[in-house]
């Protein structure tokens, strides 16, 4: 059987760093990058991932945009949720007949702005604790090790046994710490209830994640309409305890700023609209009433332009 050759979508922190372990594991794999003038600068100086054994050097194929057409059997997602439709756009015509595509990124609702693109697509959903973050372009520093989980993105998508190992086993599966869920919805809603407090108020709040601690109310009350909004929708499991594992969270990354608050300090778009927006839409549907997160989707709304894509 051949190897899976992954094609990278989007060589931010954790694309990186997927790549690098996968080329340093000698499974095929090329980065897919935005456009010429981002290839260039990659060419010239490869890719850095600094862990806590050292830093090491990488240099996987990598592709922009130019009208020729590599053959894309398995494409792994890693951009920001609101460039991934641009993104996806530029490769469409490499995909091959049944392409497997894997989206690992944070907020939800990307999977469904895709059918229409991706249609006869096998597609899978995944989530990351592991922190990555990026030094400069292409300079990737994993930080902290977690667990990365895929699993199918509805019940439609079937994987036997022999595919899920083999899927499993073309990825850096150990520094992964890579697991498969078949109800991967639940983990992902779970991570996604998390974010949609932490990330939206340390982004209006302008503070690190831990500085949450002096705002209990916020944080109870940003929690509690979530919970009544996976009610709605059937997740209640994925908020089993919400409070006390947002707490958790802000504790073990307390010394952070959050993705959004990054974004909005750099002036770049955000994922707001895969996380309020989403949840509001949601909410909305489903006849809930969100105070607290309409009041942090106002406020941080002007500030997510069209920005700048990683
Ligand atoms: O995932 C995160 C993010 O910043 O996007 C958290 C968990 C909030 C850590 O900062």
């Amino acid at each position: 059987m051949t190897a899976i050759h992954w094609h990278i979508l989007g060589a931010g922190a954790i694309g990186g760093l997927i790549g690098a372990y996968l080329q340093r594991a000698g499974q095929p794999c090329t980065l897919l990058l935005r456009d010429q003038p981002t290839l260039a600068r990659y060419r010239a100086c490869g890719l850095s991932l600094e862990t806590q054994t050292g830093t090491w050097h990488a240099a996987p194929p990598a592709l922009a945009p130019d009208g020729t057409a590599p053959r894309i059997a398995h494409l792994l997602v890693t951009t920001k949720a609101q460039h991934t439709q641009t993104a996806v756009a530029d490769w469409l015509h490499c995909l091959a007949p049944g392409v497997t595509v894997v989206l690992l990124q944070n907020g939800l609702g990307v999977a469904e702005r895709l059918t229409s693109q991706l249609t006869g697509a096998r597609l899978l959903l995944g989530t990351t604790t592991h922190g990555a973050w990026r030094r400069a372009p292409f300079h990737i520093v994993h930080a902290g090790s977690g667990e990365t989980w895929l699993g199918p993105a509805d019940a439609h998508t079937v994987f036997d046994d022999t595919e899920r190992q083999r899927l499993l086993a073309s990825l850096p599966a150990a520094v992964l710490n890579l697991h498969w869920d078949d109800r991967i919805d639940q983990r992902l809603w779970r991570k996604f209830a998390i974010n949609c407090v932490i990330n939206p108020l340390t982004a209006t709040l302008r503070c690190r994640n831990g500085e949450l601690r002096r705002h209990p109310e916020k944080v109870a009350q940003l929690g509690a309409e979530i919970c009544a909004v996976a009610e709605a929708v059937g997740q209640h499991s994925a908020v089993h305890a919400l409070e006390h594992a947002i707490w958790q969270v802000v504790d073990a990354t307390a010394a952070n700023r959050s993705s959004m608050l990054q974004d909005v300090s750099a002036g770049r778009s955000t994922e707001l609209e895969f996380m309020t927006g989403h949840l509001l839409r949601l909410a909305a549907q489903a006849g809930v009433h969100c105070p607290a997160h309409s009041a942090l989707y106002r406020a941080l709304r002007p500030a997510t332009g069209a920005g700048t894509r990683c």
